[in-house]
């Protein structure tokens, strides 16, 4: 079994960003070793404070919306790029930072487009439209893959404004507050490709759960064997109709960590009755 993860709205909760429900869980998976991969809009700063206080330092980590693949040692194979001086290994699936920004301030000079994306923000206004503090509203700014946006024109322009990213071969995903803007890159992508690595290093497909709360996790949800929807607290995501399905997707009635433990509990304490694999 491995557990896929989104942070904000998730396992965190969207506005305290408290994730202490979740800590009973958390211990007993790490002491049954199974990996709790983090699958998050976060960049790989936030990461690197977060993953100590959740206990997840043993387990790759996805940031950026699927742009970035964070590997521990043990996750590594021979042809990887090298890992950096605390023994992780970054494998980049989606654009870089430069590109994006590049195609949305071209949009944006062309079209006249209301956003303000988190350069225009700058690590001040991250910090008021998050609520983060200091230190974390800079690491948040540190982007490599993605580039959230605060939409302030019409919905019918978002649709061109996303249209004309998808003909440059980008991406527009809705997390919590923020549309981010990324590559070909994906949840869903990162998901497949951790599952591969897992195979090739133990010559077995992983089981996945994954647990998300926004649109930007449907890709997720949809590549999982077990999906959770957790409640979303001020935005609900649109489900295609295929994830209609309960024995592929719960969908919980409890919103941020709450939601977050409802849900391992159902696939986890109680899964047996759902389905008899
Ligand atoms: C942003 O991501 C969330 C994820 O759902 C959002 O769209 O609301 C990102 O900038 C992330 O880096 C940051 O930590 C988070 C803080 O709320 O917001
Ligand atoms: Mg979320
Ligand atoms: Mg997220």
């Amino acid at each position: 079994l491995m557990v896929l993860t989104d942070l904000d709205g998730s396992l965190l909760d969207h506005h305290s960003y408290d994730w202490q429900p979740a800590a009973g869980w958390l211990r007993f998976l790490r002491e049954q070793r199974v990996p709790v991969i983090a699958n998050t809009s976060k960049t790989a700063a936030e990461l690197g404070t977060l993953r100590q206080e959740l206990g997840l330092t043993d387990y790759p980590c996805v940031v950026e919306n699927g742009g970035c693949v964070l590997l521990p040692p043990g996750w590594r194979a021979t042809a990887d790029p090298a890992m950096d001086e605390q023994g992780w290994t970054r494998i980049h699936l989606g654009a870089d930072y430069a590109t994006l920004r590049r195609a949305v301030a071209a949009l944006r000079e062309e079209h006249g487009y209301a956003f303000r994306g988190f350069a225009d923000l700058g690590v001040e206004g991250v910090q008021q439209s998050t609520g983060l503090p200091l230190a974390k509203a800079q690491q948040a700014h540190a982007r490599e893959a993605s580039e959230p946006l605060l939409w302030e024109d019409s919905e019918a322009r978002l649709t061109a404004f996303r249209q004309a990213l998808q003909q440059q071969g980008l991406s527009l995903v809705r997390g919590g507050r923020f549309y981010h803007v990324t590559g070909r890159s994906s949840k869903g992508v990162a998901l497949t490709w951790l599952a591969g690595r897992y195979h090739q290093l133990h010559g077995v497909q992983p089981l996945t759960l994954a647990l998300g709360d926004g649109a930007n996790d449907l890709p997720m949800l949809a590549t999982a064997r077990y999906g959770v929807l957790i409640r979303g607290a001020d935005y609900q995501p649109l489900l295609p109709s295929f994830m209609d399905d309960p024995s592929r997707l719960y969908r919980t009635a409890s919103t941020g960590p709450t939601g977050w433990v409802e849900g391992l509990d159902y696939w986890l304490v109680a899964g047996l009755e759902h389905n008899n694999e």
